[in-house]
């Protein structure tokens, strides 16, 4: 007999597994292969990384997800991030109601504007000035053509497996969903363009010197990087790695690039750059900052951002940013987050969590490497430290599939690939890690 572990709603947090009902999931995804590539808007949602068909989704409330065949999931994805404060949080709905029933876009300065980008700068304040985009990956291409007309010069530099949205010049050794599908490097992609782009790997703080004392490190605009990654799973920065990527982009006369947008008010209040004392010359934000709202915001040292349009020549321009709905959710978002002790107890609880899961993983001898920084973690089925592309490449993505599914039907929702972060919110509880531990339990045995 099933056991709940989780009353309330129609939540299905029981074990032993139930089979999910998966009827109205399947008629829409049929429905959606008609109308849009795999069936979806974004690839890692098809649940290529994972095997088994999407699950569509009816609401979120909380912690919880439920889809459309009424299956009630704990859920780590939270929009990929975003939804810190857990789904439908009354105060960020309020504020998106309330901004709605004024218009809802006017393409005209507001002040809200200005409210949410005090607030961002109090807790990020390397970001003198900023600019509102409508998304993470506007964020980091605009950094980009900034950093280049800054600097005059044209080459860039990422690192293995980082990804920074489906931007051109990044979309070379690329981590999240082409990693998930295999493909790190995109067609469509102009070879000249890609071929301004120097990849070295993560965590490695002697290739990064190597190259900024090199001549092509000379003639680098900027560095870009998941200071934190969470696009190859969680992974962290060893000591010394993000502090000669500070020193050697500045000796070489080059721009570095933090982009927090997974990582910003979660590995820390004020991001990655907070936790490891780096200060970058600009910093991309997104997910959180829009309170689950299309936003993104990319700024940085004043004389820096002067040399964009209108007070310089580098152009960027968007009709939706500065939405009107995403500030004011974005607001009511960074009041949550800047609560004294909310980021604290989000994280406590993923270190809970995390320190649960590695614990189930040795009582059943699983090879296995539980990531986590602030509220992102990633179980690795890895045999040891998972720490750049080649060691999150060990790790056993059948096996993660595999317990995905088992997890599902256990009333866990887990990030539908190996290399995807997963994340907690400040409504995931006591209750909650107990239910995922169980299930964890079981599906660790269940799938051998
Ligand atoms: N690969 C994206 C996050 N790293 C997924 C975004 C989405 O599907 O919504």
């Amino acid at each position: 007999m099933a056991v709940s572990l989780y009353a309330g709603g129609q939540g299905r947090y029981t074990l032993p597994a139930m089979p999910l009902q998966t009827q109205a999931s399947a008629r829409e995804f049929s429905r959606a292969k008609s109308l849009f590539p795999g069936g979806v808007n974004s690839p890692v949602r098809a649940f290529k990384g994972v095997g088994g068909d999407p699950l569509f989704i009816a609401r979120g409330e909380k912690a919880r997800l439920f889809d459309d065949d009424g299956n009630g999931f704990i859920d780590y994805v939270l929009s990929w991030g975003p939804l810190l404060a857990g789904h439908a949080h009354p105060r960020i709905v309020q504020a998106i109601v309330e901004a709605a029933q004024l218009g809802t876009s006017f393409g005209a300065p507001t002040a809200r504007e200005s409210v949410l980008a005090e607030k961002v700068r109090a807790l990020v304040p390397s970001m003198q000035k900023l600019r509102f985009v409508s998304s993470g990956t506007e964020a980091t291409s605009h950094a980009l053509r900034v950093a280049r007309g800054f600097t005059g010069r044209e080459r860039v530099v990422k690192f293995e497996g980082c990804f920074h949205g489906a931007t051109d010049a990044l979309l070379v050794k690329a981590g999240s969903g082409v990693e998930t599908l295999g493909l790190p490097d995109s067609p469509g992609v102009p070879r000249a363009l890609a071929a301004l782009t120097t990849v070295l790997p993560y965590n490695h703080a002697q290739a990064v010197r190597d190259f900024f004392r090199s001549p092509a490190g000379a003639e680098t605009a900027c560095a870009i990087v998941e200071p934190v990654v969470g696009n190859m799973g969680v992974l962290v920065p060893r000591p010394g790695f993000l502090e000669a990527l500070r020193e050697e982009t500045r000796r070489a006369g080059a721009l570095l690039i933090c982009d927090e947008v997974m990582t910003g008010f979660r590995v820390a209040r004020g991001g990655a750059q907070q936790k490891y004392g780096i200060a970058p010359d600009l910093t991309c934000l997104g997910k959180v900052i829009g309170g689950g709202l299309p936003v993104g915001a990319y700024g940085g040292r004043e004389e820096i951002m002067a040399r964009v349009a209108p007070d310089g020549p580098i152009y960027q321009a968007g009709t939706l940013s500065g939405n009107p709905l995403a500030m004011a959710a974005g607001i009511a978002m960074l009041d949550l987050v800047a609560q004294p002790g909310f980021t604290e107890a989000v994280e406590r609880r993923t270190e809970e969590l995390c320190a649960r899961l590695r614990e189930e993983c040795h009582r059943a001898g699983v090879p296995a490497q539980v990531n986590q920084a602030g509220s992102m973690w990633t179980c690795f089925f890895a045999p040891g430290e998972v720490f750049d592309y080649p060691t999150a490449k060990t790790a056993d993505t059948a096996r993660f599939g595999r317990l995905h599914r088992a997890m599902l039907e256990r009333g866990v929702y887990l990030p539908p690939s190996q290399f995807e972060a997963g994340f907690l919110s400040s409504e995931h509880g006591s209750k909650e890690i107990e239910a995922t531990t169980l299930a964890f339990r079981a599906s660790l045995s269940a799938t051998g």
